[in-house]
């Protein structure tokens, strides 16, 4: 179960990529410098701050204007890829398509391309992480008005290919869209921070929101295909999470239960997206007229879009077990009428815990979740996310010899090789969350995915020891074959 087993650093192909990862909101601070405009996770975190331990973005790790010791930073650690996104509210500060372009912010992003560039680090450019420009919330709800969503949207896209797409040659349209849909629209936790309590329709509204994301990206890999393809030559696609999940017991309810539960995490936006088709069978019979229909013209953009995809964007940090639950599900049940737990029917934990109670070392899981992905859709894999925070990461020195993190990630890219050599899948790129400590959501600045330790009163940045290993075994692994 990851307990004892020993890191074997196992090869890697020459050409596989290696890389970190962020995301806008989380590092670059900065947060009304330039004209930046407010987003979701600006008010998310101001109205009521106990939501997000008391803390919020405001300053971050401040890369905004940090930006050249950060690449410095990642140049030193030989990585071939920056996996970053774009603040929208940046940009356009209203968010809006017929709102101003705010030029600073296009500067911004142009320096850190070139920078990156300069270094022979390749830019993977996120368009959404999860901080949609305050005023289309504000106008119309955001994902909840799909045409209003999709033709702001398209306007951003469009803004960023031609601007940066000269430079920029792959693409990511939405980070995980489960977790925008559910955490954001159902428990409420992410922001807009919609739930039950809040009056939300908990029984409908996640499924509209994914239906908007569907159907926003599918219009927008159309119109890079169309309009920028064939100068650009990049490629575009979306990056879904998902845990891993094992049955509960041996009992063919919980055998079931285990592949529903990552058809309604996965297929949910796997099946339009990759196969061009409607949402899995499962989610069908379990949700109703709950899930939103797709006419018949979105499902031929579906079917459109679906062969110009180029990769499959994977981040994946643990696995849990699935139970089918012996009671008729809740009317806003979103799970298939499951329960996850990290400790199974004879008691048996899925593996060591983290500083996060939700992320456990489960090496063996991520080859069976890649396994899964590959068998369904067929795509070369990118692990776009993965990574961990230590127990009792909470002083330097504990931060900086992170023992536990540099086990994990030897374990997972050892699952990595064997998902490429003994099972045949494509495996090619892994980027690390995260290159740098920095603000966890609704967890704010407690726990620390960073290979690079950030002290949040100085904001002085300390590479530990899993940047070290992460370098060398990059080096080790892709010479072995
Ligand atoms: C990613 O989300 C994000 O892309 C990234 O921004 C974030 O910093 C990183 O992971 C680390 O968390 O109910 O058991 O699912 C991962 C999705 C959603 C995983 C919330 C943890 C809560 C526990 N996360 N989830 S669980």
């Amino acid at each position: 179960t990851g307990h004892d087993l020993p890191v074997e650093n196992l090869p890697l192909p020459k050409d596989f990529s290696w890389g970190a990862a962020t995301a806008a909101y989380q590092i670059e601070g900065a947060v009304s410098q330039d004209g930046k405009g407010k987003s979701i996770w600006d008010t998310f975190t101001h109205l009521e701050p106990s939501r997000t331990n008391g803390e919020n973005g405001d300053i971050a790790c401040d890369h905004y204007n940090r930006v050249a010791e950060d690449v410095g930073l990642m140049s030193s650690l030989w990585v071939d890829v920056y996996r970053f996104s774009i603040s929208w509210s940046r940009l356009i500060p209203l968010g809006g398509r017929n709102d101003p372009i705010n030029e600073k912010g296009v500067a911004f992003y142009n320096g850190l391309i070139d920078q990156l560039l300069a270094k022979r680090i390749k830019p993977v450019v996120t368009l959404y992480h999860w901080d949609a420009p305050q005023g289309i919330y504000d106008r119309y709800g955001a994902f909840l008005n799909t045409a209003e969503f999709k033709a702001d949207y398209e306007h951003y896209a469009r803004l960023c290919f031609t601007r940066f797409g000269d430079r920029v040659k792959t693409w990511v349209t939405f980070n995980e869209p489960y977790i925008i849909s559910i955490f954001g629209h159902h428990s409420g936790v992410l922001a807009p921070g919609h739930c039950a309590e809040m009056g939300t329709d908990t029984k409908t509204e996640p499924w509209r929101v994914g239906h908007t994301l569907i159907l926003s990206h599918a219009s927008v890999v159309q119109l890079y295909t169309k309009e920028f393809q064939p100068s650009q030559a990049g490629t575009i696609s979306i990056v879904l999470n998902s845990h891993f999940y094992k049955p509960y017991s041996s009992s063919q309810a919980d055998v079931d239960a285990a592949q529903r539960r990552l058809e309604f995490y996965i297929g949910w936006f796997g099946d339009p997206i990759f196969l061009g088709q409607d949402y899995p069978v499962s989610m069908r019979s379990y949700l109703g007229s709950r899930l939103p229909q797709f006419t018949s013209d979105e499902l031929q953009l579906l079917q459109q879009t679906a062969s110009s995809k180029a990769f499959y964007g994977m981040n994946h940090y643990s696995t849990k077990y699935a139970r089918a639950l012996p009671s008729p599900p809740a009317a806003d049940d979103w799970t298939g009428n499951i329960e996850e737990s990290s400790v199974n029917s004879e008691g048996i934990e899925i593996g060591p815990v983290s500083g996060l109670q939700w992320l456990r070392m489960a090496p063996e899981g991520f080859r069976k979740l890649m396994n899964w992905v590959w068998n369904r859709y067929r795509l070369p894999i990118i692990i776009t996310e993965n990574g961990c925070p230590c127990p009792g990461e909470t002083q330097l020195e504990v931060a900086v010899n992170d023992e536990y993190r540099e086990r994990y990630l030897g374990l997972y890219l050892d699952a990595i090789s064997r998902a490429i050599y003994e099972d045949k899948i494509p495996v090619q790129g892994y980027y690390v969350w995260s290159l740098m400590d920095n603000f966890e959501w609704s967890a704010g600045y407690g726990p620390r995915f960073g290979i690079v330790h950030v002290d949040y009163a100085t904001l002085k940045r300390t590479p530990k020891n899993s940047a070290k290993y992460l370098k060398e075994t990059f080096q080790k692994r892709r010479q072995q074959l």
